[in-house]
């Protein structure tokens, strides 16, 4: 588009109108809800012209914020006209719109995409992932509102491993395997054991092997926490910690994952007993529940408790194996995977070692 976004706002702020989709877009959404602005494009409108594959603004934007030059306060768009009349009610409808743009030299379609994007990239001036001074609920907002692919520009990690390259556990047949559980096809597709940095998982959730304050640790929850950016500790601050074997939802930020699940298990440096399996079995069952109720389909668990909370890993793959293939059983249709992904060779060997006796081939 030869004009800059702020000379459309401008000439598009001067032309009254009171029917027509553009004319619900008010200036106070604009500037606290970029978000919203994704219903402009109607359906209606689609068909006018398709949306760019890739957006020049959205480019130069991404490079400055990578540059981490933007702060979270920066808004883009405040015209000469001021905020409450960027877009007034009153005028003309379509006709009029299209009879403006034809005036310019453009569609009106063209306009359309342009405050499209324009929406898109105000809202992407005030995410900045690599600052504490950023207001998470904006910045949530905002990454959740992206799709997978949109959501790429913003990751703070290289070499993310899309869903897709994660394979499924395929059932081996080990009759000294068998255990008290059945063969259940439908679950055959929906088991993984990654091994490797759960990090660079590209999936709706990761689950956090937090403490119970929320706010940071070693182990897996700092290589969450750096990998995610200092707007997932002030979004956990939010949360006045967790107790132990609950769970509780956070974004992802910088994270390949969407979401993080928060998760605190035992500190067994005691022993194990009761108490230590049912809170490392809630851990799981309640990361589950918390994912599918919030709409995630796949989900990545670490060895909860198994590091720094002194769990043996060989009884914690038990309760790990047993509580997702319970939970699997009664609520398939709600996960399309569960990754076991574990960090240390001794680990995976203990997944290989157990996973047909939790998911037989027969
Ligand atoms: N990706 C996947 N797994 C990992 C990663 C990683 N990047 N890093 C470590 N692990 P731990 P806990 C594995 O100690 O025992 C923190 O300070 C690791 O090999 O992270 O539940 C918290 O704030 C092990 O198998 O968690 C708490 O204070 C597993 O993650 C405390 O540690 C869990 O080890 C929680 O201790």
């Amino acid at each position: 588009m030869a004009l800059p976004m702020s000379a459309w706002v401008s000439l598009i702020g001067t032309v009254p109108c009171t029917t027509g989709r553009l004319s619900r877009v008010r200036a106070a959404d604009f500037q606290t809800a970029g978000v919203k602005f994704k219903h402009i494009l109607t359906p209606q409108s689609r068909q006018l012209g398709p949306k760019p594959a890739t957006s020049p603004v959205r480019g130069h934007i991404n490079a400055a914020l990578r540059a981490d030059k933007f702060s979270t306060t920066t808004t883009l768009w405040k015209s000469g006209h001021g905020s409450a009349s960027f877009l007034p009610q009153g005028g003309r409808g379509w006709l009029g719109k299209f009879a403006l743009g034809a005036t310019l030299g453009v569609t009106a379609a063209a306009l359309v995409q342009s405050l499209h994007t324009g929406t898109f990239t105000a809202m992407a001036l005030k995410v900045n992932l690599n600052s504490a001074d950023g207001d998470w609920k904006e910045a949530k907002d905002f990454l959740l509102s992206l799709s997978v692919k949109d959501r790429r520009q913003y990751y703070r990690t290289s070499n993310s491993v899309p869903l897709d390259d994660i394979p499924v556990w395929t059932p081996t047949a080990d009759a000294s395997k068998s255990g008290a559980y059945e063969r259940n096809e439908k679950l055959d597709q929906k088991i993984s054991l990654y091994s490797g940095d759960i990090t660079k998982l590209e999936i709706d959730a990761i689950v956090n092997a937090a403490n119970k304050t929320l706010l940071g640790g070693g182990g897996v929850d700092g290589a969450i926490h750096r990998a995610a950016g200092p707007l997932l500790k002030k979004e956990c601050a939010s949360l006045h910690g967790c107790e132990t074997g609950e769970a509780k939802i956070t974004c992802g930020y910088g994270l390949p994952a969407k979401y993080v699940i928060h998760t605190v298990g035992p500190i067994a440096q005691g022993g194990v007993g009761e108490n230590e399996k049912k809170a490392l079995r809630s851990c799981y069952k309640n990361s589950l529940k918390t994912a599918t109720d919030n709409g995630a389909r796949s989900v990545a668990f670490p060895c909860i408790s198994t590091g720094i909370y002194g769990y043996p890993p060989e009884q914690a793959v038990h309760e790990a194996l047993a509580t997702v293939r319970e939970y699997l059983d009664a609520h398939h249709d709600k996960l399309d995977r569960v990754i076991f992904c574990v960090f240390l060779p001794t680990d995976k060997e203990l997944y290989l070692q157990n996973l047909p006796v939790y998911f037989p081939a027969a």
